[in-house]
């Protein structure tokens, strides 16, 4: 029996040391030391020994099984050293390669006029704000004074859900809810998207954006009127900018005039920009009317106001000379980068 003991732990060394994965090192463990290995099998054996050999054998028994277990132990950590070198060959990473580029956007141009905008009306105490794109009748024409027979109502230039509910066709009615649920001092701008059933060319959209603002307070007057749009002229176009306000008429606004800026291309002299006369027309504007604001629950002997709209649209295409409103539509990368 200690010959055959001999014999497994020499067959077992030679066997370890060939094998070359884990795997085939298991099958080994399995072979000598397993339930029905070798080594087991000899144990099992024993009872046929006498008393005095019987411990001998057990004992030489043990070290083998001890000096096995040793030698798959070292192995095992060898060939994981060797498997975690081939990987490590396996898995280079090659840093010359050009890492991934992607896209980054930008923001729109009328976003970038608009917030200009915001920021300078901020700057003077406005609050921004926003209200439904899908409007009452009421909300859109009857509450701004406009007669039943005006214009801008035809059906053939207002998108009409039913004979109720419009596309706004600006954003006056978010100042009309506006008034209707605050207690003036009011100080507003509301910018947004507007509708009208226009033919598309190259300064008609049928969808646009305005801005309008709204100011309510005691003792407001023109003159407040005229040096807000004033900075504000000053402050996005330029310190050299003038105005001047030629009158005009709108249903919701009495007085009402239209303001022109110098032309901040050639300062007044003439050029293509402003058609050789020096000037462009930038907004309308007046002291709101006192119907307007009876019937938003203000009290026109107490309460006095004025408001203004301008297209945004039409204002970002004269700052960054752009000469087509369909650009802004389109969404084509080539076009949005230049800004
Ligand atoms: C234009 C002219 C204007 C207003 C808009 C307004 C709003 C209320 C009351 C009175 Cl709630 N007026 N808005 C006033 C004057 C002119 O817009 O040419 N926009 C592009």
């Amino acid at each position: 029996m200690k010959e055959k003991l001999q014999e497994i732990l020499e067959n077992s060394k030679e066997a370890i040391a060939s094998a070359k994965t884990l795997s085939e090192l298991e099958q080994i463990r399995i072979k000598y030391l397993g339930k029905k290995g070798e080594l087991t099998l000899v144990l099992r054996g024993m009872g046929k020994l006498s008393k005095e050999e019987r411990p001998v054998i057990g004992k030489l028994a043990n070290e083998v099984r001890t000096e096995i277990e040793k030698n798959l132990e070292e192995n095992k950590s060898v060939i994981k050293e060797r498997e975690k070198q081939a990987r490590l060959e396996s898995e280079v990473v090659d840093v010359t390669i050009p890492g991934k580029s992607f896209k980054v956007g930008r923001r729109h141009p009328l976003n970038l006029v608009l917030e200009e905008i915001q920021n300078i009306f901020m700057g003077m105490g406005f609050k921004v704000a926003e209200g439904p794109e899908i409007e009452t009748v009421y909300h859109n024409f009857d509450a701004l004074n406009a007669p039943k027979d005006h214009p801008s109502r035809d059906l053939s230039d207002t998108f009409y859900i039913n004979e109720d509910i419009v596309l706004r066709t600006q954003t006056s009615p978010v100042q009309v809810r506006v008034m209707q649920k605050t207690k003036p001092p009011i100080k507003i701008i509301s910018p947004g998207r507007c509708y009208r059933s226009d033919e598309i060319d190259a300064t008609h959209s049928p969808m646009f954006h305005q801005i309008e603002g709204l100011v309510i307070d005691k003792n407001i007057t023109l003159g407040d009127l005229k040096g807000t749009l004033d900075i504000f002229a000053k402050r996005f176009f330029g310190v050299g900018t003038k105005t001047k306000f030629r009158p005009h008429y709108f249903p919701f606004t009495e007085p009402s005039a239209e303001m022109d800026v110098s032309c901040f291309k050639c300062g007044g002299s003439g050029c293509r920009m402003c058609k050789g006369s020096g000037w462009i027309e930038i907004l309308g504007c007046g002291m709101v009317h006192p119907n307007v604001l009876k019937e938003c629950g203000i009290d026109p002997e107490v309460y006095s106001g004025f408001a203004f709209g301008m297209g945004l649209d039409r204002i970002a295409m004269l700052k960054l000379e752009i000469d087509d409103i369909r650009l802004f539509f389109e969404n084509d990368m080539r076009f949005i980068e230049q800004f």
